[in-house]
C-alpha cells in the first residue's frame, strides 16, 4: 500500500491539530497538510512527474519540503533528497545517475541548477524557498489539486537516498513503501509516540534521521513537530518546556551537556531524548543523566535499513550500547568471510534482516549482491558484539568511513580530490577524535619532494569540489604513508599518530 495512504488516515483523524509549526509563526495543521499535498501533487503531475519517476530535491529545511515529500509519495514518485552542502560537482553525479524527472532547488541556486540539469538531461527544474515561496509553490497554487493516491505495491520505491561508497562512487539506496512504513510503525510503538507528542526537530531533512525517523514517526502517531532550521542550543533551551521529544546526533548532546542551563528543571517537560547516527560516548550519556535525570535512548540505524536496534523505552538504557533489535528486525554477528555467527561476546560483522532493509542500490547490481546476501541479511560494515544482557555494542567499523557530526564522509572520495592537486603524490584521510564532531576529518598528504604545498592550498582546492562537512579540519604533511606488507596504507597507525590533533 502507498505509504501516503497510511499517513492520510492519521491526517484525517487529527483534523485541525498541528502537524508542523515554526518559531516564525508558520503553522500547518493536519488538515492544511492534506490540502497542500494535493496541490503540490497537482503541480508534480503538471510538471510531468509520473509514477516511478525520481524527484531530486536540494532545498533548505521548511515545512513545504516535507509536504513535497508527501506529495511525491502521493503521486507514486520516488523522493530523492540531497544534502544542501553538496556542490554543483557532486549534484552533477546524482542527477546523471538517478535521472530524475524534476529537480527542485533553492531559489538562489537556480542558474547553477539549470546548468547541471541541462548537462545531465534533467527535463524540469523548479525552486522552493523557505517562506512557502519559489516557482514550485506558484505552480501548486495554480494547479488543480490532485486528490487521488497512486496505488503502490509494498516493494515499489518510495525514496532513494545516496550514501557514499567506499570506492568513492555514491550509491543510491532504494527504499520501498514497506521499508519506510514498517519502520515508522515500529518506532512509534517502541518509543511510545502519541498524538500528545511534540518533537523538537532540529536535524536536517535530507537524511534518514531527520526525514524518516523524525517525520514519518510523527505522521504515524499524529504528533506535532516544531521545525527548527538547525541545531542551536539557545533555541533548544527555549523550546524544551514546550516539547516532549528531541532527536539528535551525539554532537547535540555533547553541546548540551557543556551548557549550564541543562538541568532537571529545563528538561522537565521532555519525556524522551533519542541519539543516533554516530556513537554516543558513555561519558556523554552518563553526564546527561546526571544533569537531567533523563537517560538518552541510543539507537542504531543506517540509510539502507532505517532503524534496527534500540535501547528499550522501559527498562535499562545502557550507556555505550545501541540496545536490542526492534520488533521484526533480526540481527546476527558474523565472521566476515563465512557469514557464520561468532560465539556470543565475540566481535564480528553486524548483519541485519527485516522489512526495514532496502532492496538494493540503484543501478548497481554487483554492489547490491556484495552487501545484501541471498538469505536477506544486509552486511552493515559495522563491527559489533553482544553483551551478557543482550545489549549490542558497536565497537568499530570494517568500512573506511569517518562520521563527523553525524555526517558520513568516505575517505576515498576526499583522497581522490586531494590527489588531483598538483604537487601531491598521495594522501590518506582519517577520522580522529574531535571534541565537537566526534571524529574530525583529517588529511595526511605526501607532497612531491620539491613541491611547496600548504594546508591552505589543499583546503582551497577542495573548497568548491566537496561539501563543507567533508573537507578536512586539518591537513598534515608526511614524507610517506605507513604501509603493511601488502602495500595497504595503515590508517590505524595514522589515527594513532594524529590522535591529539584536536585536543
Ligand atoms: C557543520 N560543519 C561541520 C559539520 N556541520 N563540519 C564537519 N562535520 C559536521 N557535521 C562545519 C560548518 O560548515 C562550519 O564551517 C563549522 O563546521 C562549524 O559549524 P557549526 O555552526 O558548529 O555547525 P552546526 O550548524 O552547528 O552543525 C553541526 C551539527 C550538524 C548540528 C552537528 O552538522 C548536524 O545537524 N548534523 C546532523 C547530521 C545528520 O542529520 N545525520 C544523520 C544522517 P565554517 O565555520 O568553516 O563555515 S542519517 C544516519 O546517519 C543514519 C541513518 C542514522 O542512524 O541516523
Ligand atoms: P548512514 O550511512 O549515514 O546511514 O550511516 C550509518 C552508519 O552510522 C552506520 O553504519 C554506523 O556506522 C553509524 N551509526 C548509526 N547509529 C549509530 C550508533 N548509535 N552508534 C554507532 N554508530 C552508529
Amino acid at each position: 500500500m502507498n505509504l501516503y495512504e497510511t499517513f492520510t488516515a492519521r491526517m484525517r483523524d487529527r483534523g485541525d491539530a498541528d502537524f508542523i509549526t515554526t518559531r516564525e509563526g508558520r503553522r500547518y495543521r493536519y488538515s492544511d497538510a492534506r490540502s497542500a499535498t494535493a496541490r503540490l501533487a497537482g503541480a508534480l503531475i503538471e510538471l510531468g512527474v509520473a509514477p516511478g519517476d525520481r524527484v531530486a530535491v536540494q532545498v533548505e529545511k521548511s515545512p513545504e519540503a516535507i509536504l513535497l515529500y508527501l506529495a511525491c509519495l502521493r503521486v507514486g514518485g520516488i523522493y530523492l533528497p540531497l544534502n544542501t552542502g553538496y556542490t554543483a560537482d557532486e549534484i552533477r553525479y546524482f542527477l546523471s545517475d538517478a535521472e530524475p524527472a524534476l529537480f527542485v532547488c533553492r531559489p538562489t541556486a537556480l542558474d547553477e541548477a539549470r546548468e547541471v540539469a541541462r548537462e545531465t538531461g534533467c527535463p524540469a527544474v523548479e525552486t522552493l524557498g523557505t517562506d512557502a515561496d519559489g516557482s514550485l509553490m506558484d505552480t501548486a497554487e495554480r494547479a488543480t489539486p490532485h486528490e487521488a493516491i497512486e496505488p503502490r505495491e509494498d516493494d515499489d520505491l518510495a525514496a532513494i537516498l545516496y550514501t557514499s561508497g567506499t570506492t568513492g562512487r555514491s550509491k543510491g539506496a532504494m527504499l520501498t513503501h514497506r521499508n519506510l512504513g514498517s519502520n515508522a510503525e515500529t518506532l512509534k510503538e517502541a518509543w511510545r509516540f502519541t498524538a500528545e507528542d511534540r518533537l523538537i526537530h532540529a536535524l536536517p531533512i535530507f537524511h534518514t534521521h531527520g526525514l524518516f525517523v523524525g517525520c514519518n514517526v510523527t505522521l504515524m502517531a499524529g504528533s506535532s513537530m516544531l521545525f527548527l532550521p538547525r541545531f542551536d542550543a539557545d533555541v533548544i533551551f527555549e523550546e524544551m518546556p514546550h516539547g516532549t521529544v528531541l532527536m539528535g546526533v551525539p554532537t547535540f548532546y555533547t553541546r548540551l551537556v557543556q551548557d549550564e542551563r541543562l538541568t532537571p528543571e529545563t528538561t522537565a517537560n521532555m519525556r524522551l531524548f533519542v541519539s543516533g547516527s554516530a556513537p554516543l560516548t558513555a561519558e556523554t550519556h552518563q553526564a546527561f543523566q546526571a544533569r537531567t535525570g533523563h537517560a538518552i535512548l541510543e539507537r542504531y540505524g543506517m540509510t539502507e535499513t532505517n532503524m534496527n536496534l534500540s535501547n528499550p523505552y522501559d527498562g535499562e538504557r545502557r550507556a555505550g550500547t545501541v540496545g536490542m533489535p526492534l520488533p521484526g528486525v533480526e540481527y546476527r554477528i558474523t565472521d566476515r568471510e563465512t557469514h557464520e555467527s561468532v560465539p556470543r561476546g565475540e566481535i564480528g560483522m553486524l548483519e541485519i534482516r527485516g522489512p526495514n532493509v532496502f532492496i538494493g542500490y540503484w543501478r548497481m547490481p554487483e554492489k547490491t549482491r556484495e552487501e545484501l546476501l541471498d538469505d536477506g541479511f544486509f552486511v552493515t560494515g559495522d563491527l559489533a558484539m553482544v553483551d551478557e544482557k543482550g545489549y549490542v555494542h558497536i565497537v568499530g567499523r570494517d568500512k573506511d568511513l569517518v562520521i563527523s557530526g553525524g555526517y558520513n564522509v568516505y575517505p576515498k572520495e576526499v583522497e581522490q580530490v586531494i590527489d588531483e592537486l598538483e604537487g601531491v603524490v598521495e594522501s590518506a584521510v582519517i577520522g580522529v577524535p574531535h571534541p565537537d564532531f566526534g571524529e574530525g576529518v583529517t588529511a595526511v598528504v605526501v607532497p612531491e619532494p620539491d613541491a611547496e604545498l600548504s594546508e591552505r592550498q589543499v583546503l582551497g582546492h577542495l573548497q568548491d569540489r566537496l561539501a563543507k562537512y567533508k573537507q578536512p579540519k586539518r591537513v598534515f604533511f608526511a614524507d610517506s604513508l605507513p604501509r603493511n606488507t601488502m602495500g595497504k596504507v595503515q590508517k590505524n597507525e595514522l589515527r594513532k599518530r594524529y590522535q591529539d590533533a584536536y585536543r
